[in-house]
C-alpha cells in the first residue's frame, strides 16, 4: 500500500475560503497484462477539506501613522486617529490604548473606543521635537488578541521664545576712537527654529531719538555693530554709557527682548585693553570708599566742632 499525502501549497483564510473540494486519482504504473480483462488500473475519490476558523489577532489599516501637531496645541485638540479591524468572521469590537512605556510624559491620550488621538498636556517642540509611541488594539472577545502599531508625532515650531543677546556683553569704548569705529559685535540666539531659519533685527530703544554717542548698525545677516558717533569720548566727561539695545525676531508675530549694555570708557594704554576688573576698576573702587572715608571724617569732624 503506498499513500498520497495532501500538503498545503498556500496559506488557508477561513473568512475568505472554507471549503474545498479536489478531485483524488490513484494509477497503478506496473500493470500486470495478466488482470489487464478483469479490472481497471486506476481509481477517483473527491477529497472535501474543510478550513476550520482560528482566532486572530486585529489587524491595524495602516502599518505605521505619522502626524505634526504644532506645539501650541490646545490640550484635548484631536490629531489623528488610529484603526485596526477583526479580521475573524465573527468581528469583535476593538479597544484601543497607548503603551505607557513609549509615552512616559502622558503628553497624549487615546479613545479606547474609535481610535482618535489628542494632546494631553501642553508641548513644547523646544524641550521634545518627535514623539514615537506604540499602540494597541486589543480585541474585546474571549481571547484578548492584540496588535500594536507604532505612531510618530512631530512636534511644530511656533516662534514663542524672545531672542537674546547671544552672550553678556562687556563693551568698552577708548578714548582716543573715532566716529564710526566698530566697538562690539552683536550676535542672538533664539530657541526656536523656524523653517526658513533665523532673521534677528537690533536697534536702539527709543529708536526714534537718536542716540549722540552710539549707533546699532544691522548687519542684516544676524549680528549688528554698535558703532561711535562721535570722537570726543574721555574718561573725565563720562566713564561710562547705558545703550539699551532691541533684538527681535522675524515672528509671527515677532517677539523681541530689551538688553542694556554698559559701554565702560577706557584709557586704553598701553595695551590698547580695557582692563577687567583690574588695576583701573580696583583704583575706582578705592577711590569711592576713600571719599566715603573722608565724608565720615568731616561728619565726625563737625561734630566735634559743634560741641
Ligand atoms: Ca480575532
Ligand atoms: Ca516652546
Ligand atoms: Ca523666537
Ligand atoms: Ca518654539
Amino acid at each position: 500500500m503506498q499513500a498520497g499525502v495532501v500538503l498545503l501549497a498556500k496559506p488557508l483564510n477561513y473568512e475568505s475560503k472554507k471549503r474545498y473540494v479536489m478531485a483524488a486519482e490513484a494509477v497503478n504504473d506496473h500493470i500486470d497484462t495478466r488482470f489487464l480483462p478483469l479490472e481497471e488500473f486506476r481509481d477517483r475519490t473527491t477529497l472535501k477539506i474543510l478550513v476550520g476558523d482560528v482566532d486572530e489577532p486585529p489587524v491595524f489599516l495602516s502599518s505605521v501613522y505619522e502626524w505634526n501637531v504644532p506645539e501650541n496645541a490646545a490640550v484635548g485638540t484631536v490629531f489623528g486617529s488610529v484603526s485596526a479591524r477583526d479580521t475573524d468572521s465573527f468581528s469583535s469590537p476593538i479597544r484601543y490604548s497607548i503603551d505607557k512605556r513609549t509615552d512616559g510624559t502622558k503628553a497624549f491620550k487615546i479613545d479606547p473606543n474609535n481610535g482618535t488621538i489628542a494632546v494631553a498636556k501642553a508641548l513644547d517642540r523646544e524641550t521634545t521635537e518627535w514623539y514615537n509611541m506604540t499602540v494597541e488594539a486589543k480585541e474585546t472577545t474571549q481571547n484578548h488578541l492584540s496588535s500594536s502599531v507604532v505612531v510618530f508625532i512631530k512636534v511644530l515650531d511656533i516662534n514663542d521664545n524672545v531672542p537674546r543677546l547671544a552672550r553678556d556683553y562687556q563693551p568698552y569704548i577708548c578714548e582716543g576712537t573715532q566716529a564710526g569705529d566698530l566697538i562690539q559685535l552683536l550676535s542672538a540666539v533664539d530657541p526656536d527654529e523656524p523653517s526658513e531659519g533665523h532673521h534677528f533685527y537690533f536697534s536702539m530703544v527709543p529708536a526714534e531719538r537718536i542716540n549722540p554717542n552710539f549707533t546699532v548698525r544691522d548687519n542684516q545677516d544676524n549680528t549688528a555693530g554698535i558703532v561711535a558717533r562721535r570722537s570726543t569720548f574721555t574718561r573725565k566727561d563720562q566713564t561710562q554709557y547705558l545703550l539699551p539695545v532691541v533684538v527681535a525676531d522675524s515672528g509671527p508675530p515677532a517677539l523681541s527682548s530689551t538688553s542694556t549694555l554698559t559701554i565702560r570708557v577706557c584709557s586704553c594704554h598701553p595695551t590698547g585693553h580695557c582692563p577687567t576688573g583690574g588695576v583701573e576698576a580696583l583704583a575706582l573702587n578705592m577711590s569711592v570708599s576713600m571719599q566715603t572715608l573722608l565724608g565720615i571724617l568731616v561728619c565726625l569732624a563737625t561734630v566735634t566742632d559743634g560741641r
